[in-house]
């Protein structure tokens, strides 16, 4: 396999810049867990290549992950969380573009990626400009998230991003409102945030989970330098600190659901965000994206 090329290697850019930006627990809503498993996935040492690795709008490209140890050797003990060993999710910083992708869409993981930990996704990066690239992963079931950013060339060029602070769009067949409490955002306080679902203007009742989580949620500062990846919970599931929050990854989700979803999370600085929020419905994902400015 090619990916062979990347061992010993750890960070590439568009432009062959190096952004390695170790975002660490930063923000994750896991922080308390460090203490719980010894720390031990904060020595994790994640890279990232592409191929090619001058990345160009419109051309399949590879992103690998490689997972090491502070001696440089491969991880191996990556755990299976939410039904994937790593989550990778990709924004444009224009907002305009957004994917989470896994290497188990691709194929199966191979011994070959477990022994060497690395791990490619594909992806068609369709506009010029910068991306983040975020990934969650476990080791040893000590959830653990990492970003990165990455510059495209070519046309067409990404804007800036839009700011859009509407909290009712349609997405799909779906008609989506988007509230937080409270409404004003401050930055290391408790918030809520609440989508409701209707169709036709009705609520919609059945929502399906997708992968063991009733909703996934990626949200990016405008500033590229945040990246949270959190899951929604459903109204009266009981409430969560940061562990419980962990645990509900082995909790059930009811087969369907709706129409509201919560997120219970902490924004770790001021600014503005994009939410990107991901439900299953009739068999397919739909994407919602909001921006909230936090204070
Ligand atoms: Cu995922």
């Amino acid at each position: 396999m090619a990916f062979t090329m990347f061992i010993g290697g750890l960070f590439l850019m568009g432009e062959g810049q190096a952004f390695a930006e170790m975002s660490g627990m930063q923000g994750h809503q896991h922080e308390g867990m460090q203490h719980m498993h010894g720390g031990g996935g904060s020595e994790v040492i994640v890279g990232i290549k592409t191929e090619p690795e001058r990345i160009i709008v419109g051309t399949l490209t590879t992103v690998v992950f490689s997972f090491k140890n502070r001696e440089g050797k491969p991880v191996e003990n990556l755990t299976i969380h939410h039904d994937r060993l790593i989550h990778v999710v990709i924004s444009s910083k224009d907002f305009s573009v957004f994917a989470h992708i896994h290497p188990q869409d691709f194929g199966l993981i191979t011994p070959e990626m477990k022994k060497t930990a690395l791990y490619p996704v594909r992806f068609t990066f369709p506009k010029a400009g910068r991306y983040i690239i975020g990934i969650d992963f476990a080791v040893n079931d000590q959830p653990l998230s990492r970003h990165f950013l990455v510059d495209v060339a070519g046309e067409p060029k990404m804007g800036p991003p839009k700011q859009d602070f509407s909290r009712e769009k349609r997405f799909g067949d779906l008609d989506v409102t988007f509230a937080s409490t409270p409404e004003r955002i401050m930055s290391g306080k408790e918030v809520t945030l609440s989508y409701i679902f209707k169709k036709n203007g009705k609520p919609v009742t059945d929502l399906e989970p997708w992968l063991s989580a009733p909703m996934h949620l990626a949200i990016i500062s405008v500033d590229l330098t945040q990246f949270i990846h959190t899951h929604g919970e459903l109204p009266g599931m009981p409430a969560m600190g940061h562990h419980e929050h962990h645990m509900q990854m082995m909790m059930t989700v009811p087969e369907k659901f709706g129409p509201k979803i919560e997120v219970h999370m902490i924004f770790p600085a001021a600014g503005l965000y994009q939410i990107f929020g991901q439900v299953g419905y009739q068999g397919k994902v739909i994407a919602t994206s909001f921006m909230v400015r936090v204070d």
